[in-house]
C-alpha cells in the first residue's frame, strides 16, 4: 500500500498495519450529493457511524492535488465547504493530482483508490448506473465498469430510481459484478425500498458476507466488485407518490435545462432535496448512515476471520 503516492490518515495507517477493520467512504456525496451546510455535519456523522460499529473510517478525496485516504477534519471541511471542488472519477485522478486540484471521489474513484490501499469494504448511498435514455446518450456511470475490475465490497441502497434500474442490473451481470441483497431478494431503489427487480441472492448477517468474501478468495474469483444491497425499511422510504412526482418533474427539468454528463446526478439530487422540502435529504442521510453501519459490521466480521 505504501508505494502509491497517497497521504494516509494516521488512524488508517495503524488500522491497516494491524489488520483492524477499515471502511472506505466517498467524498462526492459530501461535496456534490448533499446540500450545504448539512453535508459537513452528515460527513462527520457517517464517520461516527463507522466508529460506533467498531471500524476505522477512511474518507477518500483529493486536497490540493494530494490524494488522501482518511481525510482529517480540516481537509474534510475544505471539500465540504469550498467552491470549485471537482467531481473525480477514475480517469480524472491523475490530471487532478498533476494540476493541484481539490476533488471529491465518486464510487468509481473511491473504489479504485480504496482497493489499491488495501481496504476491502466501502459504504456509500447509491451506486451510479445506466441513465434513462442511455441507448441514445451512452450515459452509463463509470462506477459499473470500475467495479468489474476492482476487488471491493460496496454497501449501498441499490441505485437511484433516477436511473434505468433494470438496465443497470443487466450491465452488472455482464460485467461480472456480484449483487447480494441484505435481508431481501429485491434490489432496492435508493429512496425507495424496492427498486422493482428481483435478486438471485440474499444474505442475513455481516458474518455471511464475510463467508462470501472468504469463498471468493478460496476460489480465486475475487478480482471484481461485490455489491451488498441494503434497502431502507419500508416505513422509512420516501413516500412513493411524492417520489414519482418529483422524479417526473426532475427529468423534465433536466431536458429543459440541457443538463448532461457528470452534472446529471448532482442536478437530480439537488432537485429532489429542494422539491421535497428536505424529505429526500432526511431519507438520503438515513440510507448512508445505515450503510456505513452495515459496512463496518462486515469489515469487523471479515477482520475476525483473518485474525
Ligand atoms: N448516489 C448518491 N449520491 C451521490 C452519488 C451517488 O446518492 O452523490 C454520486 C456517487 O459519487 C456516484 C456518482 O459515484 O454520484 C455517480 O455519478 P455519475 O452518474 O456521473 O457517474
Ligand atoms: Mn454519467
Amino acid at each position: 500500500m505504501t508505494d502509491l503516492h497517497i497521504r494516509y490518515g494516521t488512524e488508517v495507517t495503524d488500522a491497516l498495519r494491524d489488520g483492524h477493520p477499515v471502511v472506505a467512504l466517498e467524498s462526492t456525496i459530501v461535496s456534490h450529493g448533499l446540500p450545504r451546510p448539512d453535508n459537513l455535519r452528515v460527513a462527520r456523522q457517517i464517520e461516527q457511524a463507522v466508529r460506533e460499529a467498531g471500524a476505522v473510517p477512511a474518507t477518500i478525496g483529493m486536497v490540493a492535488g494530494e490524494l488522501v485516504v482518511g481525510l482529517d477534519d480540516p481537509r474534510l471541511t475544505r471539500l465540504a465547504t469550498v467552491d470549485g471542488v471537482a467531481k473525480l472519477s477514475v480517469r480524472d485522478l491523475a490530471v487532478a493530482a498533476a494540476t493541484g486540484a481539490d476533488g471529491a471521489t465518486t464510487v468509481a474513484a473511491t473504489s479504485a483508490v480504496a482497493a489499491a490501499a488495501g481496504i476491502g469494504v466501502f459504504a456509500t448511498g447509491g451506486l451510479g448506473g445506466v441513465h434513462r435514455e442511455a441507448a441514445q446518450s451512452f450515459d452509463e456511470s463509470a462506477d459499473l465498469v470500475t467495479l468489474a475490475r476492482t476487488p471491493i465490497t460496496v454497501v449501498c441502497a441499490g441505485v437511484k430510481s433516477i436511473l434505468d434500474v433494470g438496465a443497470t442490473l443487466e450491465r452488472l451481470e455482464t460485467l461480472g459484478v456480484g449483487v447480494i441483497g441484505y435481508r431481501t431478494r429485491r434490489f432496492p431503489g435508493f429512496y425507495l425500498t424496492d427498486g422493482g427487480f428481483d435478486l438471485d441472492w440474499s444474505v442475513d448477517s455481516p458474518e455471511q458476507v464475510a463467508d462470501v468474501l472468504a469463498a471468493r478468495e478460496q476460489h480465486g474469483v475475487h478480482h471484481g466488485g461485490l455489491i451488498v444491497a441494503n434497502p431502507l425499511p419500508a416505513d422509512e422510504q420516501l413516500d412513493p407518490e411524492l417520489h414519482d412526482r418529483t422524479l417526473a418533474d426532475g427529468l423534465a427539468r433536466l431536458e429543459r435545462d440541457g443538463v448532461t454528463g457528470k452534472a446529471v446526478t448532482p442536478y437530480l439530487l439537488a432537485h429532489f432535496h429542494s422539491a421535497t422540502e428536505g424529505a429526500s435529504l432526511a431519507v438520503n442521510v438515513r440510507i448512508i448512515l445505515r450503510n456505513a453501519e452495515l459496512a463496518a459490521r462486515i469489515a469487523v466480521a471479515a477482520a475476525a476471520r483473518r485474525a
